[in-house]
């Protein structure tokens, strides 16, 4: 049997508690994971402050930068490592994740090391009365542990997303894993040894929210900052916790996504689009839409496309190159996603294709696979068209003027991401500006640049991560002022 240890100080640990870790395909046994005591993530916060302290702090940003170049090279060479770790965790097909996951997992340490290295901070001459002057700069200092809590649905991408910036930045880390996906976080501890990162910088620590890891890490005084992705009533708690010594918090939180299609828009590429943002990952991407409002003229047309391509798209095995979906992520999501799917009925919707659990083949029945759902006929408050689903399925709902979508897109108290697809360039402007959303793609989803800020508005989050963004996160900037 396979086991995950925390990974404390350099080493791999484990105190004596365990807890499973199951396949989401067929529900067997993929291996034990030790889960954290309040004194292993002591130790774990114990070591990040003296690797800060110590020898983190004595290292040049040129060495820094080096060693985390040196990070993303090594998980390049264990890409075929990385990639079955991802997608056992997740059942999701190897060839998303090796086209997203694992690639940007590398990336993110490169960028990060990047922007640290080539962006300055300001300077100001300022006149004074006795005609000498004074100089002003800024100097960048790390906030110090960071405590970087993270979830299952991109697990290798959303963690180094956060970890990279992090020790770009010069701080120390404590990690903790979603408890669905123990697997790449622990196999980076590996990386971190083999290219030489000091002990301490980089340390995980396994187990759940209240009353374990999660909870440890989030009020630990010691920690000086949190960096969260999950769930919007989760951000709630670790906001609450961090109140405690008034630390700071990044929180990218959950989504109910709008996207909008014009009548005028390239066909083609809206149902493309539109089925990437529904479906991929099984449609547990909290950028992915859940809302598609469709104008009136192409309304019917675009329900038959998008009912055509959920219903080609198919379920399997990570490993089968044919493979477009694999399960939800545990038989936990998988009953909250069927309730959402028996609301929609019960409020009224007209169910256009899925609604329920595929017949799959011999011990794939015991794995937590969901049809692609696709409904029509709902008003604006029905259970799906408020609150977030993070599974394969969307609403279509017909509009009739740009006024009116964007007054039913933006009535959601989420405001994480949209997709307007249109040829009209005013209108893309127009739209895109006045969409109540951190993040607004025009004829694209998800095309990802990292110099770009990332964050949501409204209950989507607080704070923006990304290129130069990060900065202001992980880093405390400090004005220094000099009288000549
Ligand atoms: P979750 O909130 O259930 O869990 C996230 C992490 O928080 C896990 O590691 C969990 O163990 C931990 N946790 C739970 N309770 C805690 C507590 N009381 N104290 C400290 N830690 C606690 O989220 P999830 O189910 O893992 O992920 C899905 C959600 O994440 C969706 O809502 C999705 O929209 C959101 N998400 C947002 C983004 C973004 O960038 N905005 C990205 C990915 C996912
Ligand atoms: O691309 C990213 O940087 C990012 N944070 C993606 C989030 C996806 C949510 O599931």
């Amino acid at each position: 049997m396979k086991e995950f240890k925390n990974f404390i100080n350099g080493e791999f640990v484990a105190s004596g508690k365990w807890f499973d870790k199951r396949s989401p395909l067929n529900s067997q046994m993929l291996g034990r994971v030790a889960e954290a005591s309040r004194a292993d993530v002591n130790a774990a916060v114990e070591a990040a402050r003296t690797a800060l302290l110590g020898p983190w702090s004595k290292l040049t940003v040129t060495e820094r930068v080096d060693l985390l170049y040196a990070v993303a090279d090594e998980i390049n060479a264990r890409f075929e490592d990385f990639l079955a770790a991802e997608c056992a965790d997740t059942g999701k097909p190897l060839s998303l994740a090796a086209n997203v996951d694992i690639p940007r997992g590398a990336a993110n340490f490169k960028i990060f090391a990047d922007v640290v290295k080539n962006v300055p901070t300001e300077f100001f001459e300022t006149a004074t009365p006795d005609g000498k002057g004074a100089i002003n700069y800024g100097y960048r200092t790390p906030v110090g542990v960071v405590g970087v809590i993270c979830p299952w649905n991109l697990p290798l991408l959303l963690m180094t997303w956060k970890v990279g910036p992090a020790l770009a930045c010069g701080n120390t880390v404590v990690v903790k894993p979603s408890e669905e996906t123990p697997q790449t976080a622990t196999l980076l501890g590996e990386v971190m040894n083999k290219v030489g990162i000091p002990k301490g910088v980089y340390n995980v620590v396994h187990g759940f929210g209240p009353n374990s890891a999660g909870e440890f890490v989030t009020t630990h005084p010691k920690v000086n900052a949190i960096t969260f992705t999950g769930e919007t009533r989760t951000g709630e708690i670790i906001m609450r916790a961090a109140a405690t010594g008034a630390r700071p918090v990044s929180l990218e939180m959950g989504g109910k996504n709008a996207a909008i299609v014009f009548a005028d828009c390239d066909f083609d590429a809206a149902i493309e689009g539109t089925m990437r943002s529904v479906f991929v990952n099984c449609g547990q991407v909290c950028l992915g839409t859940e809302r598609v409002y469709v104008e009136r003229p192409i309304f019917d047309k675009f329900v038959a496309a998008l009912k055509v391509g959920a219903e080609n798209l198919k379920l399997g095995l990570p490993d089968d190159k044919t493979t477009d979906m694999g399960p939800l992520i545990s038989k936990e999501h998988q009953a909250k996603v069927l309730s959402y799917y028996q609301k929609a009925e019960d409020e009224g919707a007209t169910i256009v294709t899925g609604g329920g659990v595929p017949r799959m083949s011999g011990d794939l029945n015991n794995g937590c696979w969901i049809q692609p759902t696709i409904w029509t006929g709902l008003p604006d408050t029905a259970s799906v068209m408020k609150e977030e689903v993070f599974g394969p399925c969307c609403h279509i709902s017909p509009f009739d003027s740009e006024a009116e979508v964007l007054q039913r897109a933006n009535d959601n108290e989420y405001g994480l991401a949209t997709a307007i697809w249109t040829k009209d360039v005013s209108r893309a402007h127009r739209v895109a500006q006045k969409m109540e959303v951190g993040l607004a793609w025009v004829n694209s989803w998800f095309l990802r640049d990292l110099r770009t800020p990332f964050g949501g508005a409204k209950q989507s989050g607080i704070g923006r991560e990304g290129g130069v963004h990060s900065l202001e996160f992980y880093t405390e900037l400090k004005n220094v002022c000099i009288k000549l």
